[in-house]
């Protein structure tokens, strides 16, 4: 073997050799970073959904100035908010929302309206946070609602009655992710 072949080999073995030690010290480096690659690397909230609930300022409410005095309501009542944002729903997306409610005679009118305009989605915190933010709302017809209800205070028909609110606990982590991604919520 010439020393040209011998130096040849040696050049070979040296890259190669440095190849293989870069590469452990890059998956030393990615190992020892503590930080998230993925988003599903990221630790998980200690929050379960039993504590939150899902509520819609409804587009009544936000047309008549009335967010404000809403969240004010909301905060008073020890509620904490999880995820917060304004949207302009789709016919198509109230329909998706109230699906369980298509055969209902009021469908129509309650997704016309649903998607008349903006309204305010959030996720609520509260221990019992469903029954707590349900008795917050007051019945489903503000003519029916208790006094110092919400429905009662902002709603005007039973169809327009200012918010929405989760009926379990169930429907609330359904109806949660039908509007928020995980990035979302706090
Ligand atoms: P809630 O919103 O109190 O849970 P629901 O689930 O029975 O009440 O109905 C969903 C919405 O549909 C309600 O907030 C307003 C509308 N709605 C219900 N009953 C109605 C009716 N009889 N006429 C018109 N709209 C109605
Ligand atoms: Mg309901």
């Amino acid at each position: 073997m010439n020393k040209e072949v011998l130096g040849l080999l040696a050049l070979g073995l040296w890259s190669l050799m440095s190849f293989v030690f870069s590469s452990c010290e890059t998956e030393q480096l990615e190992t020892k970073d503590p930080r998230p690659k993925t988003k599903d690397q990221r630790p998980k909230t200690n929050q379960t959904m039993t504590n939150l609930t899902f509520g819609i300022i409804k587009p009544d409410a936000v047309r008549a100035g009335k967010t404000g005095s809403i969240i004010q309501r909301i905060l008073d009542a020890d509620f904490q908010i999880r995820g917060l944002k304004l949207i302009h729903m789709t016919r198509q997306e109230a329909e998706g929302f109230y699906d369980v409610h298509r055969e209902r005679p009021f469908f129509a009118g309650l997704t016309e309206f649903m998607s008349s305009g903006p309204c305010l989605v959030m996720a609520l915190e509260k221990e019992g946070a469903v029954k707590a933010w349900r008795d917050l709302m007051g019945a489903t017809d503000p003519a029916n609602a208790d006094e110092g209800t919400l429905r009662k205070a902002f709603g005007a028909t039973v169809g327009e009655n200012a918010t929405h609110g989760s009926d379990s606990e169930e429907n609330a982590a359904i109806e949660i992710s039908y509007f928020f991604s995980k990035l979302e919520l706090v």
